[in-house]
Formats: structure tokens, C-alpha cells, sequence
């Protein structure tokens, strides 16, 4: 009778051990490549110059006369520098604003750059601030308003082509784009060519974005993640405050939330602020917000700009929460940006630098309550990449991972990371600090995702911490970080 026992032990042990060896399976709705390469840039900004700056307006109407666009010192390199000091990893150009006016040579339309004093006519924007970006190393990508305020085929089924062909242009023009950029605002009042009338378009039909990106976005540019109100990739985060819901799931049903068809300009904000717990599809939010109060420059908006301290706390709300930051960039009509914003951007730059610099979790002993087994251990949490991760066994999904530091330490901001190339898991962390022989709650976070930072609300001194993490599948999480705001 032992005989068989013994066995059947045995086999039950060799089946387990080998299910810690292969890698937890895949939980919901996951993201694309070009979906984890968006993640990876995190903080990207958009630009906005077109006529509507000589005009001192947000929104052009669509009558100004391209005469008036001339940028007499505008330098590429001066604006993308400023960027790059920021820490941003990409840019995003208007290259069509709602006022219709073009920044590139287009065989769409006569309003275009062309017609322009700039560069006496032979000027290309477009191609100006890809090049810039491309010797800096930033990223490109553009934004194309579908709304056109100057169009007179707008709300008439030729604008669509008009439109498309204006994407087609941007797409095999200007290198690889890392995104595709689509507004929701749309229709209303406009110069029409002249007409100078309200055109009130259905969105739900009028555009038939799913051809425009299936057929063309996705053929010409398949690494542009496109963003809309709505995704496919990059969903709206519902305001333009660069704030992402405390709890943020990557995962969205756009039309679930609705209730009607979803379409750009027709979605529920509440709803793409905090996303879908076990959505569908991996749609995470971009929190897009102008470093001023516009979008655009306005001369009596200078001093009005986001302090460094403000853009880091949006930094954390956003990009700590496992959205991305938009921060909206406005040159004034010298083409540059101002001083004030080229200083801030700096700070911001300087401040994440130093504060990620020292990363406290590196010599630290992790002592977790369960492994998955060996190539799942706590040191992958301690190795710089997001992707490399502790694991629990498939039936493990609640563990608590102890700190141990060498001495004690200051610290006031913690971040933690999933391994998103499996899912957003997490339903819940809860931090801990060993205080007195005892351990003391210090922090709760409903969701982590790509990324979470937990800033404290005044630092702490200690050598000791627990996480306690909870999720409905095996715990991936691939980075730890123990920081000092600087
Ligand atoms: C909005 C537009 O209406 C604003 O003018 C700006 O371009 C912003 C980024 O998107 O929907
Ligand atoms: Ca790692």
C-alpha cells in the first residue's frame, strides 16, 4: 500500500515543481507592441502653432490668412532641446489644427505653408520638427484634426477623402510615427471656403474611422498607436488636467460604457478616466494637459505656466498611475518657446533625474512569502527592467514581499510595476513599515499596472517594509523602487 502512495506523491510533486518552471499564463485582455512601446515613453509632449497663434486664439475659425504665419526666428532644435532637458521622449505635432491651416506642403488644400511668407514659401513644419526630433532621439508623431473650420467640402462625403489623403501624406512622408493622434472635437461653426456657416456632422457615421485606421493607419504606420476619445490604443483620459483615476485599469470597454455606439466624441469621461476593472481590451489612458493654460500660446499667459512642482505632482498622477503624460507645448509667434517654459521644463527634467536616480531597493534583501520558482525570484525586482519579474504559484495570489535594507534610509516615494506583457492584475497593495517591534500601515493602492508611484505624505526613516499584494491570477510584478523626491 505505501508503495503506490509514495508515487502518487511523487508525480504530484514533479507536476507542481514543473508548473512553477513554466511562466503564469496570460491574464485578460493584453497589449500590443506598439501598445508597450507607447508605455515605455511616458512622457511625450504636443505641439500647437498654426495662424491661431498669430491670432492670439485657442480655436481659428478658419479665415486667417496665411500671410500672417511667419515665425521670423522659429527653430526646430530650440523647442525640441528644451523638450529633451524636460525628460520627454517624443513629440507630437499639430500638423492640422481645427482652423485647417497645414504646416506641411499638402496637395489637399491651397491653405497650407506654402501659401505662407515662412521660409518664402518653401518652409515644410512637418518635416522641420521630425528632424529635430530624429537627431535628438525623440520620438514623432502627429495630430490631424478631423474638424476643419476652413474646408469647404466639410460635413460633404469628399472631405473624408480630403482627410484621408491628408493622413496618407503624413504617413509616408515623415519616417516612422509613434502615434496617430485623433480629436474628438468636432463640427460647429466655420469659414467652409467662405460660406461661413454651422456644419453639424454625425459622428458616429461621418467619419468611419475604422476604415481610416484599419486601411490605412495600420497599413502605412503600424507602430502609430492611435489615439482617440475612444482608443483603438490610447484612450482619452476624460479631462485636460493630466489626471488618471486613482485607479487606473489599462483595460476598457468603450462601448459598454457609452451605451451607444462608440466613436470619438461620444464617450462616457468618467468612465475612460478609470477604465474597465477586466475590460475587454487594453486601451490605457494618455493624460494630455498644455504646460499653460492654453493650448496655444497667449502673451497674457506668460507667468500662468504649471510650476516644476505642479508638472511633477501631475507626473505622478499620471504616469504613476499606468497612463502616459501629453504635456501641450506652445511656441509664440517668434517661433520659440518662451523662457519661462524652456526653465520649467528644465526643472522637471532635473527633478526626475535626481529623484530616480538612487534607486534604495538595490541592495536591499527581499524576502517574499512565496516564489514561483527560481527564474521568478524577488531579485527581478531589483534589476532596472520592467519586464523581468517575481512570480507565485498559480494557485498563490496573495503574497507579501518583506524589505530589508542595510541601514535605515529617507525615503517618501515607492513605486511598484506589473509585468503588463501578462496583464494588469493587481487588486490591491498594501504597504507596511516595521515601527517599534511592530508593523505599521502606511499606504493602500487599488491598481498598478505599467507603473505606480506612491508618493508619502512626508518622508520616512526606516530599514524595514512589507508589500502585501493581492490579485485574481499569480502576482507578476517586476519592479520594485524606493526613492527620495528631490
Ligand atoms: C482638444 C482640441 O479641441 C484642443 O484645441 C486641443 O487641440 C486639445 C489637445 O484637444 O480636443
Ligand atoms: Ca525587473
Amino acid at each position: 500500500m505505501q508503495f503506490p502512495i509514495l508515487i502518487i506523491l511523487f508525480v504530484f510533486h514533479a507536476i507542481n515543481s514543473l508548473d512553477n518552471h513554466k511562466p503564469p499564463s496570460p491574464f485578460g485582455a493584453l497589449p500590443s507592441a506598439r501598445q508597450l512601446a507607447w508605455h515605455e515613453t511616458e512622457v511625450y509632449g504636443l505641439i500647437h502653432f498654426t495662424p491661431t497663434t498669430f491670432e492670439n486664439k485657442e480655436w481659428g475659425f478658419g479665415d486667417a490668412d496665411p500671410s500672417l504665419f511667419n515665425p521670423r526666428d522659429f527653430d526646430a532644435g530650440q523647442i525640441i532641446s528644451a523638450a529633451k532637458a524636460g525628460g520627454l521622449k517624443g513629440l507630437i505635432l499639430v500638423a492640422k489644427h481645427h482652423d485647417g491651416f497645414c504646416l506641411w506642403p499638402t496637395k489637399t488644400t491651397e491653405y497650407n505653408i506654402s501659401k505662407s511668407p515662412w521660409r518664402n514659401g518653401k518652409g515644410d513644419m512637418v518635416r522641420e520638427f521630425e528632424q529635430a526630433c530624429r537627431k535628438a532621439g525623440l520620438k514623432f508623431g502627429v495630430y490631424c484634426s478631423p474638424w476643419d473650420r476652413n474646408n469647404e467640402y466639410y460635413g460633404q462625403p469628399e472631405y473624408l477623402d480630403i482627410y484621408r489623403a491628408q493622413l496618407r501624406e503624413l504617413y509616408t512622408e515623415y519616417g516612422p510615427l509613434f502615434m496617430s493622434w485623433h480629436d474628438g472635437a468636432n463640427g460647429g461653426d466655420g469659414y467652409y471656403g467662405g460660406k461661413r456657416e454651422i456644419r453639424k456632422i454625425d459622428n458616429t457615421v461621418y467619419y468611419d474611422w475604422e476604415n481610416t485606421w484599419n486601411n490605412i493607419t495600420r497599413k502605412l504606420q503600424p507602430m502609430a498607436a492611435i489615439f482617440s476619445d475612444i482608443g483603438p490604443d490610447v484612450r482619452w483620459v476624460g479631462n485636460e488636467k493630466g489626471i488618471a483615476a486613482e485607479k487606473h485599469w489599462a483595460t476598457f470597454n468603450p462601448e459598454a460604457e457609452t451605451g451607444s455606439i462608440a466613436v470619438p466624441g461620444n464617450v462616457n469621461t468618467r468612465m475612460s478616466n478609470e477604465g474597465t476593472h477586466r475590460g475587454k481590451y487594453w486601451i490605457p489612458a494618455e493624460c494630455d494637459v498644455p504646460l499653460r493654460p492654453g493650448w496655444f500660446y497667449h502673451p497674457e499667459q506668460d507667468g500662468k505656466e504649471k510650476s516644476t512642482d505642479q508638472v511633477f505632482d501631475l507626473y505622478l498622477k499620471s504616469v504613476g498611475r499606468g497612463a502616459c503624460l501629453d504635456l501641450g507645448l506652445a511656441p509664440g509667434p517668434n517661433g520659440l518657446l518662451h523662457e519661462n517654459d524652456v526653465r520649467i521644463l528644465k526643472q522637471f527634467g532635473e527633478k526626475v533625474r535626481a529623484t530616480f536616480e538612487t534607486n534604495l531597493i538595490r541592495g536591499a534583501t527581499l524576502i517574499p512569502s512565496h516564489t514561483r520558482g527560481k527564474a521568478y525570484a524577488a531579485k527581478n525586482m531589483q534589476d532596472g527592467d520592467r519586464y523581468t519579474y517575481w512570480s507565485t504559484s498559480d494557485k498563490v495570489q496573495k503574497a507579501k514581499i518583506e524589505i530589508v535594507l542595510a541601514e535605515k534610509k529617507e525615503l517618501d516615494l515607492i513605486q511598484l510595476r506589473e509585468n503588463i506583457k501578462l496583464g494588469q492584475r493587481v487588486e490591491r497593495a498594501d504597504i507596511e513599515i516595521m515601527e517599534q517591534g511592530g508593523w505599521r500601515a502606511l499606504v493602500s493602492v487599488p491598481t498598478i499596472g505599467a507603473n505606480r508611484l506612491i508618493r508619502l505624505d512626508n518622508p520616512i526613516i526606516t530599514d524595514r517594509l512589507r508589500i502585501t499584494l493581492e490579485a485574481p491570477a499569480p502576482l507578476c510584478i517586476s519592479e520594485i523602487g524606493l526613492y527620495k523626491i528631490q
